[in-house]
């Protein structure tokens, strides 16, 4: 991993500062109730199952890890806080374990970043740029959101910080015609990796759906296999409020992986299981803050960890 992601610990102590408030708050509902033992003591079950759901994991994930809390306490003799971490630990990381489509890597590499408004796609192109820089990669970003002259301007403060190539057109112009140009930047320069910014828009706008399509074709069209990864931008602190959307939007857009940002921002973090669960794609990225160091590879055994661990 690149910024300084090198030392493991340095990774898991990130993990855990992003995942601070869901990890306190699920404790903290669990932490009480566990010094019962939990065949003399239902309500201890009741009480996990109560975190697990304020975590926002959702029903059916809350009751399967209970049941399996439940199965084991039983059988083992171990310190219940034990039995607990331990079982929702493997459950977990079994959860989050799954497996992707197969990605051939592309040359240049294309990644387009879709998904609703405001869920941080913008700052995680910058992210993914700056990480692609720094593992001496070269990158190419193109302002495929159109929409308004402000996120341009953003994506330019971006690409002038990182001193990347930034490939846009005028305010209002179609996004295809971007990828477009900027496909042609990326061969011409032997580029590595070219991100592509896309605009926020709601899965029940038709136009803006086919939209994406269109700059599917252009990219494909320019480039072999382009864009080789469709990542769905999903911001945590929505919750399970965002899944509805998530899903129509991996039925018409092609998405091969999710960003799960904001982690460092809710209690809510749990929702990461009903998310993976309902859409049942791999997280190939957490955010976990606004600068372009924090950014995590996802990794489903530390992320079990981080959730349950002291
Ligand atoms: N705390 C935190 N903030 C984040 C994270 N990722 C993005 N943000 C913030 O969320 C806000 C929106 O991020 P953008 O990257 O502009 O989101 P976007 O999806 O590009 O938004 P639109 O282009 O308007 O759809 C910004 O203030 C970001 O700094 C994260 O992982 N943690
Ligand atoms: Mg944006």
């Amino acid at each position: 991993m690149a910024n300084g992601d090198r030392d493991p610990s340095s990774v898991l102590a990130r993990l855990k500062r992003g995942l601070f408030m869901t990890h306190t708050e699920l404790l903290a509902k669990v932490g009480g109730a566990i010094r019962a033992t939990f065949e003399a003591d239902p309500a201890a079950l009741d009480a996990l199952e109560e975190g697990l759901l304020a975590a926002d994991v959702g029903p059916a994930t809350a009751e399967e890890l209970v049941a399996a809390v439940k199965a084991e306490a039983g059988r083992r003799d171990a310190a219940e806080q034990d039995v607990v971490r331990r079982v929702l630990k493997a459950e977990v990381e079994k959860r989050l374990s799954i497996r992707g489509p197969d990605l051939a890597p592309g040359s240049p590499h294309v990644i387009l970043l879709v998904g609703v408004n405001g869920t941080g796609k913008t700052t995680t192109a910058a992210k993914l740029a700056a990480r692609a820089v720094a593992a001496g990669k070269s990158v190419v970003l193109a302002a495929a959101d159109t929409f308004r002259a402000a996120a341009m301007e953003q994506l330019e403060v971006w690409a002038s910080r990182l001193n990347v190539p930034l490939v846009k057109l005028k305010a209002g112009a179609d996004p295809a015609a971007v990828v477009h140009d900027a496909c042609a930047v990326a061969l011409a320069r032997k580029a590595d990796l070219l991100l592509v910014d896309t605009a926020g828009r709601l899965h029940t706008k038709h136009n803006l759906m086919e939209e994406l399509s269109k700059i599917r074709r252009i990219a494909a069209r320019s480039i072999p296999g382009a864009p080789h990864e469709v990542l769905l931008v999903l911001d945590a602190v929505t919750g399970m409020n965002g899944i509805a959307q998530a899903r129509e939007f991996t039925k018409s857009a092609g998405v091969t992986g999710l960003v799960l940002t904001k982690m460092d921002g809710t209690a809510k973090g749990g929702v990461i299981l009903a998310i993976v669960r309902e859409l049942a794609l791999p997280v190939r990225y957490v955010g976990v803050g606004e600068t372009t160091d924090d950014l995590l590879d996802f990794d489903a055994a530390a992320f079990a960890g981080a959730l349950v661990d002291d």
